[in-house]
């Protein structure tokens, strides 16, 4: 039996090769898959929970529709839409809110780490995020979720309230609980920069990310100075233990190209870093230039994008508001 897929990506910039690789890449995976329904948000909504320009929340909505397609998701195929367009995701947010308990929010660690040290000065839609994001998956009875590793955490804490409700409202089954996607590898792709720190949009310096949109010649000049150490390349998996900036790069050719990292590791063995990093330069820019121009091309057209937000929207709100109303019926509202 096929799968009901959901998942989402903000429309926050500089989507990256740790989205692609994390996310995206499985996405389209998923969705070449005749047996598959999938459902890809654009989660406008979660976007708003840290300060945005208006007009350039507008052009990333359409940016992220463009990079899902660029990728290889087929719109006629799969239902691309955007959240704030669906109003039962706020509304069944507010729900889960009064479900969801504060001890579990407070147990999140990316509020802790986006938050930082002014908590007191976070929005409350940063705090709740989790929630919002268990009402996008709910509605759709998705079995499984692909996602980074970052976002296991809150997946548990979805499959924690879809369980809640079911059991406080006596209704066994109404919510499926869902199955994370996570990679066993590559799950995480940290930053160029800093083999500790997650590759992410928001991280001031450019240099630390590939982005979808990025030239040839930003590529490679980004894998030229991404941070390496002084050590030869390894002979053995277990030779990257305490070496995170090797073994994210490692790690970044070896799913670039779909090879296992002991492949990688016996391929460069031997060998200095600059010549694995030319080989690494390649793979990404035969990977990401296709998507980068299939992308510019995709946002001439903003007709075409608004176009396809616009079928989603009536596909997934026909499916959000059934669910919807069911839930009024079980809440008794
Ligand atoms: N570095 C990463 N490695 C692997 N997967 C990643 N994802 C994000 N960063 C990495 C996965 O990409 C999907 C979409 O993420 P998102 O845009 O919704 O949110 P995010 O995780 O907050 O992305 P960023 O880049 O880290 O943004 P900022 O800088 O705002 O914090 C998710 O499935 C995520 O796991």
């Amino acid at each position: 039996m096929g799968k009901k897929i959901f998942s989402g990506v903000q429309p926050t910039g500089n989507l990256h090769l740790g989205n692609y690789l994390g996310a995206i890449k499985n996405f389209v995976e998923l969705s070449n898959d005749q047996e598959n329904e999938c459902v890809f948000c654009v989660v406008d909504l979660h976007a708003i929970t840290v300060k945005q320009d208006p007009q350039v929340l507008r052009n990333n909505i359409r940016e992220t529709v463009a990079t899902f397609i660029a990728s290889g998701i087929d719109p006629k195929k799969n239902i691309i839409f955007n959240q704030s367009k669906v109003s039962a995701h706020s509304e069944a947010a507010w729900i889960f809110s009064c479900v969801a308990r504060m001890g579990w929010l407070n147990r999140m660690t990316q509020f802790k780490e986006k938050a930082g040290k002014d908590k007191e000065k976070a929005s409350i839609g940063l705090f709740s995020y989790p929630v919002l994001m268990a009402a996008d998956i709910l509605l759709y009875d998705a079995t499984h979720v692909p996602v980074g590793d970052d976002q296991k955490q809150h997946l548990e804490l979805c499959r924690d309230i879809g369980q809640k409700f079911n059991n406080d409202f006596e209704v066994e089954n109404f919510f499926k609980i869902p199955e994370p996607l996570i990679q066993k590898q590559f799950s995480r792709i940290m930053s160029l920069k800093d083999g500790t720190k997650k590759m992410s949009k928001s991280e001031l310096s450019d240099l630390s990310r590939i982005n979808l949109t990025d030239l040839k010649e930003d590529i490679v000049n980004k894998i030229k100075k991404a941070k390496t150490d002084t050590l030869p390349m390894p002979n053995t998996n277990e030779e990257l233990d305490n070496r995170p900036e090797a073994k994210n790069l490692i790690g970044i050719y070896s799913s670039v190209s779909n090879v296992n990292l002991d492949e990688t590791i016996a391929k460069f063995s031997g060998k200095n870093f600059s010549e694995f990093k030319e080989d690494l330069s390649q793979v990404l820019v035969d990977k990401i230039i296709p998507i980068s121009n299939e992308i510019k091309k995709l946002k001439k057209d903003n007709i075409f994008l608004d176009k396809i937000l616009k079928d989603g929207c009536d596909k997934a709100n026909e499916i959000a508001s059934k669910k919807m109303k069911k839930i009024h019926e079980i809440v008794g509202f």
